[in-house]
């Protein structure tokens, strides 16, 4: 049964138990549209608690619906009919209430919050607005800031903050259910405030609408649904309340069948899937108490970071004094910035460091269930550390290397138990990007790669499986995509030309500035690094860069100019100089869309090649590694997406 009801002297609860997160499929919003009747009729009950069973309050629309014909009843009528009800319903939320959950909601007469719950509407995040009158109820709750707020960026808001804006009557500790019903009894003993829909909105003055436009634009990067949902809560609040629903309705419907909804969708799903792959389905993980990191460089103290901040006590060791000195004040510095933007109190970063202990004897990682080296990025070096880790951990302890271009076979080549032996490589800065690749051997077990996934959920990352191959899944495709943007400069296209297109297409910065950023040096060393090995590797533009002595913004320039102290690229007379010789005659000059659509498809292509040799097991894992990892527009739903979809760029 999906909506049951009880009663409990005069008020009746109704329990929404539809796992996993109660989302309002058509079955429920019959339920719930049926059980308004039921309790309407029946005189005995003044008022009506609505419970969700299992771990949230309804978690919104389902949106596996999205792709089909709305069904009745639908999801406004339900709120509008809930609101609209004899009695006075009462919503006691835990987990989450989003979206159509939240809608639902502010449907009801008052709202009462768990103190760990939140309240929000995430739609942007799936490329819609609100559909069932969030953008015209919430301005009513809270008022236009609060609104806004909310619906552009699709942030929850936590309990607390919920009370303090509106978006809740009450926060409560203790048995939910209990809580709620003495609410609603004392709630009986006053008169009623006015349904949400009937609440004035104050007025704001009319510069905000314009300060709002630019700010929204500037975050959103061409993700159209905030602007949009932006536009419906400035018409709730200039025009009636049925005005700006039907408004709303409209904007909702058009967008759901927008290429951008479709693509976030599929990013929605694909996520999800990531967390919990088919294959490892029966198998389950180890214990994941303590963790060491070797290496307290800026990769190692980023992995030490993301491990504490997953509540895990870390080990970090490193080769000698100093070096262990530099390793903690990285890591001080990572948890001092954590305070200086607020994520952490002083209290937090204290709490953070005193769980680190750092020292370069190895027998400290005696009793760690994962070590993860990050070490150089040198054969001998890392085998050195394999060897020394090979004696020093239980040998049930789950060894891993953060490698993202050494053969990971070769690292582990004699070290005891191999199969607990995985490569997790991680992304700078490790305590911030999302993205996880993780590389199994032949000889790793199934028990140690879902360790390594369940490490990525602890730290709330996004976990990709890759096959071993040289840069496994991102870095090769990134290879490719740089390759592709110099191709384009050969052919006569202008450096700053691309790095438009790019932007254009959503990027935060195209190929060529994003290179300057990071320095071209690294790369560079790593194609002389083959080529010493008598690897037949083609001279690059950016190789002629480097040897000319421009590696990117640390030497004052790379592929532009900058002047002293400024991080603003000029476009460079030497650099056209240098690679003068390395043109082609000009070519028809490229509108940006034709050239980011090349730069895509190249992308796409790289990826197809990586799907046909088993590197990646699905498209959508390389659309999450190129979203998570390397700035590709998540509401183009990544390049193997865009290009099946063949989204115009
Ligand atoms: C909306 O409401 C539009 C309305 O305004 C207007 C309508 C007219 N639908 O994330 P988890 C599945 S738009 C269908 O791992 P957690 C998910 O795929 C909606 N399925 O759990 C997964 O399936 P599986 C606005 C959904 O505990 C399982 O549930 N709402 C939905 O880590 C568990 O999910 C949102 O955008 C859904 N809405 O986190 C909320 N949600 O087990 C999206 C989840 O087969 N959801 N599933 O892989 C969330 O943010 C998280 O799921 C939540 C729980 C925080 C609730």
């Amino acid at each position: 049964m999906t909506v049951s009801i009880a009663r409990h002297g005069e008020i009746a609860t109704v329990t929404i138990d539809n796992p996993p997160v109660n989302a309002l499929g058509q079955a429920l919003r019959r339920g719930l549209w049926d059980a308004v009747a039921e309790l309407d009729a029946d005189p005995a009950v003044r008022a009506v608690v609505l419970l969700c069973a299992g771990r949230t309050f309804i978690a919104g629309a389902d949106v596996s619906e999205f792709g089909k014909p709305p069904v009745e009843p639908h999801l406004p009528d339900l709120v509008d009919r809930i609101e609209g009800a004899a009695k006075p319903w009462i919503a006691a939320i835990h987990g989450s209430a989003l979206g159509g959950g939240f809608e639902v909601a502010m449907g009801c007469r008052f709202r009462v919050a768990d103190e760990a719950a939140s309240v929000g509407l995430p739609e942007v995040n799936l490329g819609i607005v609100p559909g069932a009158s969030g953008t015209v109820r919430t301005p009513r709750l809270a008022g236009v800031a609060a609104a806004v707020e909310l619906v552009t960026t699709g942030r929850p808001a936590k309990a607390a903050r919920a009370l303090a804006i509106g978006l809740v009557d009450a926060v409560v500790s203790g048995d939910l259910r209990t809580e709620a019903l003495a609410f609603a009894r004392q709630a009986l003993t006053r008169p009623l405030p006015l349904p949400v829909s009937q609440r004035a909105i104050a007025p704001v003055d009319a510069a905000f609408w314009a300060e709002q436009e630019t700010a929204v634009a500037r975050r959103s990067r061409g993700a159209a649904a905030p602007l949009r949902a932006l536009a419906c809560v400035r018409m709730a609040a200039e025009a009636s309340f049925a005005e700006a629903l039907a408004h709303e309705r409209a904007t909702f419907l058009e967008l759901r069948g927008s290429e951008q909804a479709a693509a976030l969708r599929h990013v929605f799903f694909a996520e999800r899937a990531a967390l919990r792959p088919a294959h490892l389905k029966e198998v389950a993980a180890l214990p994941l108490r303590r963790a060491g990191v070797v290496g307290g460089g800026t990769m190692g103290a980023g992995i030490a970071a993301a491990l504490r901040d997953a509540g895990l006590p870390v080990v970090l060791i490193e080769r000698d004094a100093g070096a262990v000195a530099r390793g903690l004040a990285n890591l001080q510095a990572i948890f001092d910035g954590g305070v200086r933007r607020g994520k952490l109190t002083e209290d937090q970063a204290k709490a953070r460091m005193a769980g680190v202990s750092a020292t370069t004897d190895y027998a400290a990682l005696a009793d760690t269930d994962l070590v993860v080296e990050a070490v150089f990025e040198e054969i001998g070096v890392k085998r050195a550390v394999f060897a020394e880790l090979g004696r020093a951990c239980r040998p049930d302890a789950v060894l891993a290397t953060n490698t993202s271009y050494l053969d990971p076979r070769l690292i582990a080549e004699g070290l005891p138990n191999p199969g607990r032996f995985i490569g997790l490589h991680f992304f700078s800065p490790a305590n911030v990007m999302k993205l996880l690749e993780i590389i199994p051997t032949p000889d790793t077990t199934p028990e140690t790669l879902a360790t390594g996934f369940a490490l990525g959920r602890a730290l709330g990352k996004i976990p990709v499986q890759a096959g071993i191959c040289e840069g496994f899944i991102g870095n090769r495709i990134l290879k490719r995509y740089r390759a592709a943007a110099e191709a384009l400069v050969r052919q006569g296209v202008a450096i700053a030309e691309i790095d438009a297109a790019a932007r254009d297409y959503g990027f935060a910065m195209g190929p060529f500035e994003a290179q300057d950023l990071g320095g071209l040096d690294i790369a560079f060393l790593q194609r002389e690094g083959a080529r010493a090995a008598g690897q037949q590797v083609p001279e690059t533009l950016g190789d002629i860069l480097v040897r000319a002595g421009r590696k990117g913004q640390k030497t004052g320039g790379g592929w532009y100019d900058y002047a002293p102290g400024q991080r603003r690229p000029q476009p460079s007379a030497e650099v056209t100089e240098l690679l003068a010789g390395q043109r082609l005659s000009a070519v028809a000059p490229m509108k940006r869309a034709a050239i980011a659509s090349q730069l895509v498809g190249e992308m796409a292509a790289e990826g197809d090649a990586i799907l046909d040799q088993g590197i990646a097991r699905q498209g959508s894992d390389i659309d999450l590694v190129e979203i998570h990892g390397y700035g590709f527009p998540r509401w183009r739903g990544g390049p193997m997406f865009a290009t099946r979809n063949r989204q115009a760029p």
